[in-house]
């Protein structure tokens, strides 16, 4: 947990009592910010040099999915490049990329890696590092397709590279769990296990359908919280909410308590209505080791924040655990 920063923060609204609650000034990225988008939505954010940077899923007016790099002084207010990136061989020859979408960002060691889900006939992981936001290197990608939501941990667990995913299928997936694979050196990557299933409909029907990783993980004293997506199949299609998980520190495939209610469902009127509508998909989290803001994807079309303090969500974790 990185505790010198200052991450985006607002107060619990008055009246409210909910682990986590909206930003006020949500949606904070609007769909058409920048002049080729149709859509601004499932993105990440890290600290970077005295601010912050971020990878940003833009859907263009051609609904082609690409990810793009931004930077912003305050997490909130952000200036978004106009053109995709652009990658150069990392690890291997230049890897087919149809479409990229979904990134999430880390620091490890001694740079950024990405994951996002990267179109190599067919939906998988794609990866790349960067040292500077300003030229991107793309590297194999960790898996055989299909698979989506590849999620870092930020740091090597028992001297291995360590990533969540949810093999998928080519098209909207009406399943999927979450697993957990290790690398010696973010090329190869084996040991998979199963970490979390879906639950079952009668004890937690918001994630009875799939689940994906949504968050990098953080590091507490009590274990990794990481910030997930559920999804049930409703008769109007899915609705994807959040929930959080607590895993072991030492062997992450151990869950040790997980959401039974949801943190936040699709309910604010930006997450029902919009390209896709009842979306609320995170794919980071800024903390400052006391509170986190989660940055998450609503209706498949614009940016939001939701805030909580640490403490209060893992206990809220532990009296609501399924
Ligand atoms: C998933 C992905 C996400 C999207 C979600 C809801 O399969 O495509 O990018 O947010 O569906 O449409």
């Amino acid at each position: 947990m990185n505790t010198k920063i200052s991450i985006p923060w607002e107060d619990r609204p008055e009246g409210c009592n909910e682990p986590m609650w909206r930003y006020s000034k949500n949606p904070i990225i609007g769909r058409y910010d920048i002049p080729v988008s149709n859509s601004i939505f499932n993105s990440a954010v890290v600290p970077f040099g005295d601010g912050f940077a971020g990878v940003f899923r833009c859907d263009n007016r051609a609904v082609q999915m690409n990810i793009f790099v931004g930077f912003s002084k305050d997490a909130l207010h952000w200036d978004i490049n106009h053109e995709p990136i652009v990658f150069e061989p990392g690890n291997t020859d230049m890897i087919d990329s149809d479409y990229k979408y979904d990134p999430r960002v880390t620091w490890i060691e001694d740079r950024y890696w990405i994951t996002w889900c990267n179109g190599y006939h067919g939906p998988t992981i794609g990866m790349a590092y960067t040292f500077d936001f300003k030229r991107f290197y793309q590297c194999e990608n960790a898996f055989l397709p299909f698979n989506r939501n590849g999620v870092l941990f930020p740091e090597r667990i028992n001297g291995k590279y360590a990533m969540l995913s949810r093999p998928s299928d080519n098209g909207h997936t009406p399943f999927g769990d979450i697993y957990i694979s290790y690398s010696p050196d973010m090329k190869y990557w084996g040991e998979h296990r199963c970490v979390m299933k879906v639950a079952p409909f009668e004890d937690s029907a918001w994630q009875c359908t799939k689940i994906g990783a949504g968050s990098v993980p953080i590091r507490t004293s009590e274990g990794w919280l990481m910030f997930y997506h559920g999804v049930i199949t409703t008769c109007n299609g899915f609705r994807y909410s959040m929930g959080a998980a607590l895993l072991d520190l030492d062997n992450p495939a151990k869950v040790l308590y997980r959401s039974k209610d949801y943190l936040l469902a699709p309910a604010a009127p930006y997450e029902l209505a919009g390209d896709v509508p009842n979306v609320v998909f995170p794919c980071a989290a800024l903390c400052d080791g006391e509170k986190v803001a989660v940055y998450y994807g609503a209706a498949d079309t614009v940016v939001a924040v939701a805030f909580g303090y640490v403490d209060e969500i893992i206990n809220y974790l532990k009296h609501h655990s399924l």
